[in-house]
């Protein structure tokens, strides 16, 4: 596994929405590590044309650069890319800027990308999403770099505070999980990891119960064994309930079929982890029952 930093930009159509697709699209190459503000930024090398959005990411994958590249074309002709001239307006522009620390210079493949450390617009991104552009020395310019304004205000706090803070919040609620996903389909998901009814209690519609009801049993996992939606039976199932052995709590909905979910053996239902029109994974937790 390599982290490579990839270069995006796009100053032809909707440039915002063509980045967004391109980071979404990237998603197939490795995992993401880190995604960039966008950023408006002035053209470079040629004037005339429009302004460019251009954004950075890093890109954790186990392409070999040159397969790497042949990627990246590939995404530019999907995304809709034509070709015009050199430097000139494009849909959308993805670059090789690094490729850990290898440096390649072949026919058709140069990294780190030649000119980076000459263009604001590369690296305004990369400072964002690698620290050590982030004091990067820019006084020896070019003045043609142009500006370059982020889209969206810098992030005042660390990451790791701002999840702290909103772990904190949910653990005030009487969510049972929360997901929040952005625009590029970077996912955040709190579950909790026992809700229990006092024996005999209900729990409400949601399966929400009353605070001071946890507590720790030996449990079995009823999992997810498809990708789908997941249907939770009517009534819902509420935790505290005795279940019989076999019981449907709910049915995942996958290509137009209906895969029941059951119980696989008498115990009082512990927690109902999905919500009901919820999407699942496959191997994700849906149900905790007590073990007799
Ligand atoms: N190539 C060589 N090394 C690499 C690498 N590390 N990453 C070759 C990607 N490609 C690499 O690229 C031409 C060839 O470069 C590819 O076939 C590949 O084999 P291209 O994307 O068709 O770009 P181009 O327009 O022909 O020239 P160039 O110099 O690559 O353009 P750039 O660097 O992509 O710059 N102003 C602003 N504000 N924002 C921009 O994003 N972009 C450009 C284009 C100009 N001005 C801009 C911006
Ligand atoms: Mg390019």
């Amino acid at each position: 596994m390599t982290v490579a930093a990839i270069g995006i930009g796009s100053n032809q159509g909707d440039a915002v929405a063509n980045v967004n697709a391109a980071i979404g699209a990237l998603r197939r190459l490795g995992a993401l590590t880190s995604v960039s503000r966008l950023y408006r930024t002035q053209p470079w090398g040629v004037e005339g044309q429009p302004d460019f959005i251009n954004a950075a990411v890093l890109l954790e994958t186990q392409l070999a650069p040159r397969k790497l590249l042949e990627a990246l074309q590939s995404l530019e002709a999907e995304l809709g890319r034509r070709q015009t001239y050199r430097w000139g307006p494009r849909v959308i522009d993805l670059d090789i800027l690094y490729y850990g620390e290898e440096r390649i210079e072949e026919p058709g493949l140069i990294v780190p990308h030649p000119l980076m450390l000459e263009r604001q617009f590369v690296l305004a991104p990369l400072a964002d999403i690698d620290s050590r552009y982030r004091d990067f020395d820019r006084s020896g310019y070019d003045p043609q770099v142009g500006e370059c304004t982020p889209l969206m205000p810098e992030e005042s706090d660390d990451i790791t505070q701002r999840v702290r803070r909103f772990v904190d919040a949910f653990e005030q609620t009487d969510l049972i999980g929360l997901r929040i996903s952005d625009t590029n389909g970077d996912t955040i998901e709190l579950r909790r990891a026992r809700r229990v009814a006092p024996q005999g209690g209900q729990g409400d519609a949601n399966g929400i119960v009353s605070d001071g009801a946890r507590e720790d049993v030996p449990v079995d996992v009823i999992k997810a064994n498809l990708v789908g939606i997941a249907h939770l039976v009517k009534p819902v199932p509420a935790p505290g309930v005795q279940l019989d052995e076999g019981r449907e709590l709910a049915y995942v909905e996958a290509l137009g079929i209906r895969n029941p979910v059951l119980s696989r053996r008498a115990g009082r239902l512990v927690a109902v982890l999905i919500e009901d029109g919820a999407s699942v994974e496959y191997g994700q937790p849906l149900f905790e029952i007590a073990r007799p």
